[in-house]
C-alpha cells in the first residue's frame, strides 16, 4: 500500500522546533510550515480537583449506575432457543470521537452493553444521548486516566456493577502539540505518556483478572495505536518522529524535575510525547500477547482506524490546523475516515468473530477491508516491549 511504503521524508516537510524565549508565544508548525501563535491558557480541571471532589464525583457516578447481575453466557428465548448473552465492553474515552462512535456502533446492534469509562460524567451522558444510545445499552463510570487513584477506583466501581468484563478497549488519549512546557498527571508523569500509556497500562493489568474470569467466547483487550507512531510509514516520518531511545526518561519517572519528561530523555515536545505514547500502546499490546494469550485465550489487538481528522484529539492544535487538516487528509493524503466509519472499524475489532488472531495490529485498505499491518522496527521490538513493561510496572506501583 502506498501509505505504508518505506521511510520517506522530503526536506520541504521538515518541521522547525520551538523558539527559546517568549513565554506566551511558541513556534510550531502546520503541515511542515513553521508558524507562531499565541498559546492558550492552560486549564485542566482534572489536575486541580481535590481528592475530596474526585471522591464525590465517583460517588455520584456509582449511584447513577443500574446494578445488574451477571447473566449466564446463554439465555433462553421463549421458544426455548439458546442465544448468546449481551457482551460487556469497557471503552475508555467514550465521550467523544472514536470512542463514542464505537460505543454507538456496538450498542445499536443490541448485542453489547457499553461501559463508558470517562473523566467527565455529564459530558459522557450527553454524548450518549446525542448519538441516541438507548439507556439499557450503556453505563457511564468515572475514570480519569491521569490519576492512578482514579484508575484503581474505576476498577472497584466497575466490579461493583456485578457485570462480567468481556472486552476492554483502551481508546482515550490526549495530544498536546502546542504545549511549550510539559504538564503532569496526579502522580507527576508527563501528561501524554501518563494518560495514554501509564493510565491504560495499570487499567489493563488490573482488569486482566476480570477478562480471565469472563465466560464469553470472545474475550479481547484492544489498545488503539496509530500510524504516526510507526516510522515505517510516511505519516510516521513527519517530525518529530517517535523514538523511545533507551527509555532513560521513563526509567527516571518522566517528572521533568530530576529527569526528563520525555521517554528518551530528550527535551519536551508534546507532539513527540503523543507519538511515543502510541508506540508504548502498540508495544504493550504485543507484550500482553506474549505473556498471556496462550494461558488465557484472550485476543490482544491494536489498530490504526484511519485518520479521523475531525475529532477532539486536535482540540489543542491551532485553529488553522483544525481548519486545514480535514481537507488535507480527505483530498491530498486520502487517509481520512469519518468518525462513524472509524467507529465501525473499532467495533469490528471488538466483535467480529473472524478477527480472533491475537498480537495483530489491524488496519484497513481503501475498500475498508481489514488487514494485518506491519509495525515499525521499534514498535515491534520485543526487548523494548519487555523493558517498557517492567519499567511501567514499577511506575504504576505493580511491583
Ligand atoms: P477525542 O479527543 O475525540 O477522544 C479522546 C477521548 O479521550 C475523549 O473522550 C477524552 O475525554 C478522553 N480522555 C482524554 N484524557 C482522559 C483522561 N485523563 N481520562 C479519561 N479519558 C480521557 O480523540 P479521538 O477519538 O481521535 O482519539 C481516540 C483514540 O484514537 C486515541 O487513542 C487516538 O490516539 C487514536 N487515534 C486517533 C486518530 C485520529 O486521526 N483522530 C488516528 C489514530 C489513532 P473528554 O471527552 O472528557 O475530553
Ligand atoms: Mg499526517 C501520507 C499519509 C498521511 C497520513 C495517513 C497521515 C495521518 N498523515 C499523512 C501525511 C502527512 N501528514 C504529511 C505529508 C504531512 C506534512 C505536510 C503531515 C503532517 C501532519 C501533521 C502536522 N500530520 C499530522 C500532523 C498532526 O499534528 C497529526 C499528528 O501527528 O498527531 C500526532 C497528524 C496526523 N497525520 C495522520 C494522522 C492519523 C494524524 C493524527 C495522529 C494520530 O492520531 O496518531
Amino acid at each position: 500500500m502506498a501509505l505504508q511504503s518505506a521511510s520517506f521524508l522530503p526536506s520541504a516537510l521538515s518541521i522547525n522546533k520551538e523558539g527559546k524565549s517568549n513565554v506566551s508565544y511558541k513556534e510550531t508548525s502546520l503541515f511542515g510550515v513553521s508558524i507562531s501563535h499565541q498559546l492558550r491558557a492552560e486549564f485542566n480541571p482534572c489536575q486541580i480537583r481535590s481528592k475530596e471532589e474526585r471522591r464525590n464525583t465517583l460517588a455520584v457516578s456509582v449511584r447513577a449506575q443500574t446494578a445488574t447481575t451477571a447473566p449466564g453466557i446463554e439465555l433462553a428465548t421463549p421458544e426455548g432457543k439458546k442465544t448468546l448473552r449481551k457482551g460487556n465492553v469497557v471503552i475508555t474515552g467514550a465521550s467523544s470521537g472514536l470512542g463514542l462512535a464505537t460505543a454507538k456502533a456496538l450498542a445499536e446492534t443490541g448485542k453489547w452493553h457499553v461501559i463508558m469509562a470517562c473523566r467527565n460524567f455529564l459530558k459522557a451522558e450527553k454524548a450518549a444521548k446525542s448519538v441516541a444510545i438507548s439507556k439499557e445499552n450503556y453505563t457511564v463510570v468515572h475514570l480519569d486516566l491521569a490519576s492512578l487513584d482514579s484508575v484503581r477506583q474505576f476498577v472497584d466501581n466497575f466490579r461493583q456493577l456485578g457485570k462480567p468484563l468481556d472486552v476492554l478497549v483502551c481508546n482515550a488519549a490526549v495530544y498536546l502539540p502546542t504545549a511549550k512546557e510539559p504538564t503532569f498527571t496526579a502522580e507527576g508523569f508527563e501528561l501524554s505518556v501518563g494518560t495514554n500509556h501509564l493510565g491504560h497500562f495499570l487499567l489493563a493489568r488490573l482488569l486482566l483478572d476480570d477478562l480471565k474470569k469472563s465466560d464469553y467466547p470472545l474475550k479481547r483487550l484492544i489498545i488503539v495505536g496509530s500510524i504516526t507512531g510507526n516510522t515505517n510509514t510516511l505519516a510516521g516520518n513527519i517530525p518529530p518522529k517517535a523514538n523511545l531511545g533507551d527509555l532513560r526518561g521513563l526509567l527516571g519517572g518522566l517528572n521533568g524535575v530530576n529527569c526528563s519528561s520525555m521517554i528518551d530523555g530528550g527535551e519536551f515536545d508534546g507532539a513527540k510525547a503523543y507519538k511515543d505514547s502510541k508506540v508504548c500502546n502498540m508495544l504493550t499490546m504485543q507484550e500482553f500477547h506474549r505473556r498471556y494469550h496462550e494461558e488465557t485465550g484472550i485476543t490482544f489487538a491494536s489498530l490504526y482506524p484511519g485518520c479521523i481528522a475531525t475529532t477532539g484529539l486536535f482540540r489543542e492544535h491551532i485553529p488553522l490546523f483544525r481548519l486545514l487538516f480535514p481537507p488535507f487528509q480527505k483530498y491530498i493524503t486520502k487517509g481520512y475516515v469519518s468518525e462513524e466509519e472509524a467507529g465501525k472499524r473499532l467495533a469490528q475489532v471488538v466483535s467480529d468473530p473472524s478477527l480472533t488472531k491475537s498480537g495483530v495490529y489491524w488496519s484497513w485498505n481503501k475498500n475498508s477491508s481489514s488487514f494485518e499491518n506491519q509495525l515499525s522496527k521499534e514498535a515491534s521490538d520485543p526487548e523494548k516491549a519487555r523493558k517498557l513493561w517492567e519499567t511501567s510496572e514499577k511506575l504504576v506501583g505493580l511491583t
